[in-house]
Order: structure tokens, then sequence, then C-alpha cells
């Protein structure tokens, strides 16, 4: 799978693009959806480079893969929605309609969800 390093968050990592950063670690960064579909909606992304979330399961290091899901659990509680509860989603590919090819996780919460897989 080949990593395109013009892809918009590519340049958010390299500061090329600017965003308002919540949270950063040696694993991840983490900043406000630029299209909020919620009134918590964060996307946290991994500092390397991944396609997607299949790329990363199968290709980033142990040490990585811990890292980055540490970080996606600290901002959800950062953000206060540990205990009502959230969602996270990653899209993989076409048929999910991935927009960015640099894996990424929403974390959407802060009201009353619908129960909705597909
Ligand atoms: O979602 C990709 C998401 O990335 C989509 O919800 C918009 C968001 N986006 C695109 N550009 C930016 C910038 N510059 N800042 C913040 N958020 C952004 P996907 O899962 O790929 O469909």
């Amino acid at each position: 799978m080949n990593y395109d390093d013009k892809n918009i968050f590519a340049k958010i990592l390299r500061g090329e693009i600017p965003t308002k950063t919540v949270y950063e670690d040696e694993y991840a960064l983490a900043f406000p959806d630029i299209n909020p579909q919620a009134p918590v909606h964060i996307l946290v992304i991994p500092k390397g480079r991944y396609v997607s979330a299949a790329d990363f399961g199968a290709t980033a290091s142990p040490e990585e893969i811990t890292g980055f899901y540490r970080a996606v659990s600290h901002v959800a509680k950062q953000l206060g929605v540990e205990d009502s509860g959230y969602r996270i989603i990653c899209n993989i590919g076409p048929d999910s309609q991935q927009m960015v090819p640099h894996f990424h996780v929403h974390i959407l919460g802060g009201h009353k969800m619908g129960h909705v897989l597909a």
C-alpha cells in the first residue's frame, strides 16, 4: 500500500497546514475534525506513515499500535466523554468513503447517538 506524502494529514503532521492540537505525544496527534458531526468530534492520527487501519494493524510496530490506541483512550478521557460514552470510527478504503489516505480514528460524542452500524 503506497503512502501519499501529499495527503492533508501528512501536511498537518509536517506543520504545513495549521490545526488546533488537542493532544500530542510521540505516537499520535489529535485535532478537531473540520466538519464536525457531533458536539465532540476529534480526529486522532498516528505519527507514522500508514494509509489505513488495515495498513497500520499489518505493518506498525507493537509499540506504535499500543501507543496510538492509548492516545485514543487518553483523548476521550481528556474530552470528558469517557463516562458518557463515545464512538470511534475509522473508514478503510473506497466503500467506506475514506477520504484522507492517512490512518485516522474519529472520536464522536457529547450527545446520545442512534445505534447505527452501516
Ligand atoms: O474522514 C476524513 C475527515 O477529515 C473528514 O471528516 C473531514 C476531515 N478533514 C479534512 N481536512 C481536514 C483538516 N484540514 N482539518 C481537520 N479535519 C479535516 P474520512 O474518515 O477519511 O472520511
